[in-house]
């Protein structure tokens, strides 16, 4: 009879660079195929397993970040129970973080391997130390997602991890102009994208139908721009600048960025409620209750329109940490062709001088050679020439096509919530399609990354964020991070249909679609 060890030997097999698990022999079912995302690379340890116990240390290294520490801690303490403090040094029994990974896992990966004794996530920043936790959660009971205290035991499988991201940008966008999305409804769907190691964290703040942030120069933005949304709600309908800082802190505690979108040169009604002086015949617009586009512009020949830019993108650069800045710059069709040239000539160097790099929808590329700024493609159609000529010129593309990958989509024609113009996208469509072929003249190393936007026409409760961000938010973050050649939906759809237990104990409320095999 062969040992123990042995047998573990023969059975723990690695299947390099295609993510693929494979035990090859009647081993149980474990969490590590439960990954979502799919790591690159696992190598099961079926001789192994970690318990965490009572006496267990969340462990750091020398130099090694404490936030991903304190995030495992979070999620760690309310359902095992356990004090679970966080000591520096290697002491023991454990969760250990070190930095000094192999460098193959780059700027955002990390190694994760279970001993006996302990799980030890080696990363080289504290991105990749954030997306280890990402997959220990996972790797542990789903009732590990309870915030009241569970019988264990809390077993990890053996194995040893290496994982690193396909795309460097896993995006989620949440409009909050349409409907206003309260900080702790805000935060509630950071901590669900968090869990699936999305990076970026998007928000559109601007629309006709309201100003969300604080401007303090121009205080009647939020006034009256922030004074209403989508079917005529009435309050505060905005985040004070020092709530927009406890956002973009919560999302940096979880390894997220957060990018502000003010929509511009259209999409603007509620500025143009605000302040007389934004229109161009110096009449102050009605507020806007409605969900039509299209039908709003600032004012492209006035000298205060540029001023009122410039102060927007100078106080929210200064409590803004990350580089990127988003100008919107989708359907302008109330601004004429020239004017819309013209205004981007005077934007751009605007944000520049506030030290963000513009990002914005895919129109607005067309006015710039800049190979700096972010393109990001929400077209319906496989050709988009000017996103393919930025591209070939050296442009990082970030793929959000509508009718694959925007969570405002039906899921089918029963669907309650959301809007049908660029198609249904069941689970499935939403999963088959490949961002690194999929426009014409854009390949993979021209591709910055993946972001699901959220639009909230139709949505005004976390409850319906939940319905229609589960499971494709999840699908979202599995094409940004996996690589191209684990792309295969019969294995994918279990590993998403193994969440759903895990979604349940967590209180989101997912579409179950009948595409998906869920776990019970
Ligand atoms: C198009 S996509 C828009 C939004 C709408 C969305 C609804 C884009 C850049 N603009 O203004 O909310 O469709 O799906």
């Amino acid at each position: 009879m062969k040992s123990k060890r042995v047998r573990a030997a023969l059975t723990a097999l690695v299947i390099a660079g295609s993510g693929v698990l494979v035990t090859g022999t009647a081993e149980a079912a474990t969490t590590l195929q439960e990954l979502v995302p799919q790591p690159v690379q696992i190598q099961a340890r079926p001789d192994i397993t970690f318990t965490l116990t009572a006496a267990a240390k969340i462990q750091l290294g020398p130099d090694t970040a404490r936030k991903p520490a304190e995030l495992l801690a979070g999620i760690l303490r309310p359902s095992t129970g356990f004090a679970l403090p966080i000591a520096d040094g290697v002491t023991g029994e454990g969760i250990v973080l070190l930095n000094g990974a192999d460098p193959k896992t780059g700027p955002e990966g990390y190694q994760l391997d279970v001993t006996p004794k302990q799980v030890v996530i080696r990363a080289n920043t504290a991105a990749g130390h954030f997306n280890g936790v990402s997959t220990l959660r996972q790797l542990l009971p789903a009732k590990i997602e309870a915030k009241t205290k569970q019988a264990g035991p809390w077993t990890v499988p053996g194995a040893s991890i290496l994982d690193h991201p396909r795309y460097q940008h896993r995006g989620a966008m949440l409009d909050v102009s349409r409907h206003f999305f309260t900080p702790d409804q805000v935060k509630r769907y950071i901590d669900q994208i968090a869990a699936f190691k999305i990076n970026y964290f998007h928000l559109h703040l601007s629309d006709d139908q309201g100003w969300r942030l604080e401007i303090k120069s121009w205080p009647e933005l939020t006034k009256i721009g922030g004074s209403t949304e989508v079917g005529g709600r009435k309050g505060q309908l905005f985040y004070t600048q020092d709530q927009y800082k406890d956002l973009v802190a919560y999302a940096a505690n979880r390894g997220i960025t957060v990018i502000p979108e003010f929509d511009m040169p259209g999409h603007t009604n509620a500025a143009q409620a605000s302040y007389a002086e934004l229109n161009c015949d110096g009449k102050k617009r009605p507020l806007y209750t409605g969900t039509d586009v299209g039908f709003s512009s600032l004012c492209i020949s006035k000298e205060i329109t540029y001023k009122f830019i410039e102060d927007v993108v100078r106080e929210v650069s200064a409590i803004t940490p990350g580089p990127y800045f988003h100008i919107g710059g989708d359907e302008a069709l109330s601004t004429p062709d020239a004017d819309y040239v013209k205004f981007m000539n005077r934007v751009l160097p605007i944000v520049k001088k506030y030290g963000k790099t513009t990002t914005g929808w895919h129109e607005f590329i067309k006015t710039t050679k800049d190979t700096a700024l972010v393109p990001q493609f929400w077209g319906t159609t496989r050709s988009e020439p000017n996103v393919a000529a930025a591209a070939q010129r050296g442009n990082k593309i970030l793929m959000s096509p509508a009718n694959r990958i925007y969570l405002d989509m039906k899921y089918n024609k029963n669907t309650k919530l959301g809007l049908d113009w660029a198609g249904l996208v069941e689970v499935k469509d939403a999963y088959s399609w490949n961002p690194g072929a999929y426009l014409s003249g854009v390949t993979e190393t021209s591709i910055r990354g993946v972001e699901a936007p959220l639009w909230t026409e139709t949505i005004r409760t976390s409850a319906d964020i939940e319905y229609m961000a589960f499971p494709r938010l999840p699908v979202a973050a599995e094409l940004g991070w996996s690589t191209a050649a684990t792309h295969n939906w019969d294995r994918f759809a279990p590993r998403l249909g193994a969440q759903g237990p895990r979604w349940k104990i967590q209180g989101i409320n997912f579409y179950a679609s009948t595409q998906v095999p869920w776990k019970k």
